[in-house]
Parts: C-alpha cells; sequence; structure tokens
C-alpha cells in the first residue's frame, strides 16, 4: 500500500487536499493534517490510505476515496435480516465450529459496546448498565434472514457480531480482573486462528481518546495479525474539535505504524465517529461490518473447501500401505 507522500512540498500538497476534501467547511474547521474528511461526517480516512500521486484537477480526490461509505441507505443485509441473541447452549456450550463471519466489540469498560451494539440491531439485545462490568463473557448476536423459520436459523447466520467483556474493570478483586482479561484475550486468540473472526472493532470514548492500555491492546492486535478498526463513542458528549483531535491522533498511530514496522499494521485507516444515544454514525458502521460479512463469508467458504479437500486426500490415502 502507498503510505502517503513524504518532503515538505508534497507536506503542503497534501494539507491542501485535506482542506479540499472538507471544501464544505470553512478552512479553520479543516481537520488537521494527516486525516481527510469523507462522504460522511461521521467517518475520518488516513491520508496514508490514500494511493498515488495527488493530482488536484482529479475530482475524485474530493470525495471519499473509497466510496464505501456514500452510500447512505441501510446495507441489504441488515434492511432484510434482524439480529437475534444466540445462547451459548445453540452450540452446546462450545464456539460456533461453522464458517460464518465473526466481528468483535472490544473495549474498555462502560465504553459503550453494548449500547452500539443495541443502536446497531436496533433492538434492546445487549444489557447496559452505567456500572462498569456489565458484561461478563462474549455474548454472540447473529444477524439471520427475516424470512427464515426459527428452526431454520440456527446456521444461517450472515454473520455473528461479538460483544466482549469490558477491560480495565477497577472495581472487581485483582484476580478477577486478571482472568477476565485473559479469557477475552484466549477467546480472540481462539477465533483468530479458527478463521471466524473478521475484525476487532476497538471502541474509545470520545471524551477520553486512546490511553496507553488502549494502545497495547491495539499493538496486541497487531502481533496478532488481527485486523481492527478503532470506532470513537459517546460523540454526543464532547465538541466537534475534541472529535477531531481524537480522530486525527488514531490516524497518526496508523501512520506511525507504517512507518516503523516493515510489516502492514492491522489498523483500518478509518475511524468511526459513533453516538448510540444520537443515532449518528450507526449507519457507516452497519456498512463497514456488512463488508467483513460478505468479504469473511468467501473467505470462509475457500477455507471450509480447501479442508474438506485436505480431508478428502487424507482418507483416500488410508490404507494403502497394507
Ligand atoms: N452520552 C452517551 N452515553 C452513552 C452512549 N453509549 C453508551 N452510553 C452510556 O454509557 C454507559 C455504559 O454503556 P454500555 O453500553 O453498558 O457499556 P459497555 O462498554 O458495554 O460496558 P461493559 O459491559 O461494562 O464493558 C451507559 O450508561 C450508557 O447509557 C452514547 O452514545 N452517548
Ligand atoms: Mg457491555
Amino acid at each position: 500500500m502507498n503510505r502517503g507522500l513524504s518532503g515538505t512540498k508534497s507536506f503542503l500538497k497534501r494539507k491542501l487536499v485535506s482542506w479540499r476534501c472538507n471544501s464544505t467547511s470553512a478552512p479553520i474547521n479543516a481537520p488537521p493534517l494527516l486525516m481527510y474528511g469523507t462522504a460522511s461526517p461521521y467517518v475520518y480516512v488516513s491520508s496514508a490510505a490514500i494511493d498515488g500521486t495527488i493530482d488536484e484537477e482529479d475530482p475524485s480526490l474530493f470525495v471519499h476515496p473509497k466510496s464505501l461509505f456514500v452510500e447512505k441507505n441501510l446495507p441489504k443485509s441488515f434492511e432484510s435480516s434482524q439480529f437475534r441473541y444466540v445462547s451459548p447452549t445453540t452450540f452446546n456450550f462450545e464456539l460456533p465450529d461453522k464458517p460464518i463471519p465473526e466481528v468483535a466489540f472490544l473495549g474498555k469498560s462502560n465504553v459503550g459496546k453494548s449500547s452500539l451494539l443495541n443502536a446497531l440491531t436496533t433492538k434492546d439485545l445487549a444489557k447496559t448498565s452505567k456500572t462498569p462490568g456489565r458484561t461478563q463473557q462474549p455474548n454472540y448476536f447473529g444477524l439471520y434472514p427475516s424470512f427464515l423459520k426459527n428452526k431454520e436459523k440456527e446456521d444461517a447466520a450472515l454473520g455473528y457480531i461479538i460483544d466482549l467483556p469490558g477491560f480495565g474493570y477497577a472495581k472487581a478483586p485483582d484476580e478477577v480482573v486478571a482472568k477476565w482479561q485473559a479469557t477475552t484475550q484466549e477467546f480472540l486468540q481462539q477465533r483468530i486462528v479458527d478463521g471466524n473472526l473478521q475484525r476487532v472493532y476497538m471502541l474509545i470514548d470520545s471524551r477520553r481518546g486512546l490511553n496507553t492500555f488502549d494502545s497495547s491492546i491495539l499493538g496486541w492486535l497487531d502481533e496478532a495479525e488481527c485486523d481492527y478498526t478503532v470506532v470513537l463513542t459517546k460523540a454526543d458528549s464532547v465538541s466537534k474539535a475534541k472529535l477531531v483531535k481524537s480522530a486525527n491522533e488514531i490516524c497518526m498511530r496508523y501512520h506511525a505504524k507504517g512507518l516503523e514496522n516493515e510489516s502492514e499494521t492491522h489498523q483500518s485507516p478509518c475511524v468511526h465517529i459513533t453516538s448510540s444515544k444520537k443515532n449518528k454514525g450507526i449507519v457507516d458502521l452497519m456498512w463497514a461490518i456488512d463488508t467483513d460479512f460478505s468479504l469473511g463469508s468467501e473467505q470462509l467458504k475457500i477455507m471450509e473447501e480447501e479442508r474438506k479437500a485436505k480431508s478428502e486426500k487424507v482418507s483416500k490415502g488410508w490404507g494403502k500401505t497394507r
């Protein structure tokens, strides 16, 4: 991937384009360098995500570089399907083994994971609370086509969103916290290995921004080669300036990672800005998850076919030497 421009000339050009990208707003409202506004007021993208050299005559530069977020209707999968809580009994208390893609919501306790899930599913499916530590185990929520009858539904999910327990809940005894973090981390590791986990959405409270612990978790996701996207929550409770600052910090992390590492970072160049309370940025997030589900299901199908072909090969070869 082209990681953007370097040198003073391109530095200035980038600044110019980043202003022009937001030509509807006066320069004073322009986002800081290294971040582009997009067609959506709720999605920012790192300038490093934009390929090629900048041609100021090219009108496509002044809209969203990927056009993914231009669409304002609900994605079809979300429109014609419904979310449902999937009890662990459905999976016999094991992790799901079907080739169904999943995305997980991760973040500090009280950051708004369960509330965001409810906003996306337009139902109060996940339990929320003012008291940190409400969600105690990974909870699965499946997206099922509405026309299916209940009995047919079990294996027919288009994808799962997993609501994870929050980290850093200081009120619980240390041992409980340690175990809790270990199980969440172990869980994520397992789902990465299984191939089901397509992406982690790392939620950050807009009022607080990215802290050291969040950063170390993002570092771990990079090491685990797990794709992730940062989502700012509770956007209704801070000023636009603070939102832009927080989004820019996250875009800069993307740049810094790209510069320091030979290997690519697994961070997405996009930052989503959301408010579950005011229902802001939710449709953009639906489109992002819809993409994860459709790409993930194709990938899992290929993996499943490869697995089957391998086991057929083994069973055909079995006993030939006797
Ligand atoms: N102002 C505002 N408050 C929110 C928003 N989203 C969540 N909250 C509040 O934040 C608190 C925590 O929300 P939860 O969704 O339970 O947070 P969580 O991340 O699931 O918390 P744990 O399960 O403890 O990890 C609740 O009091 C919510 O009402 C939002 O968009 N705006
Ligand atoms: Mg929760």
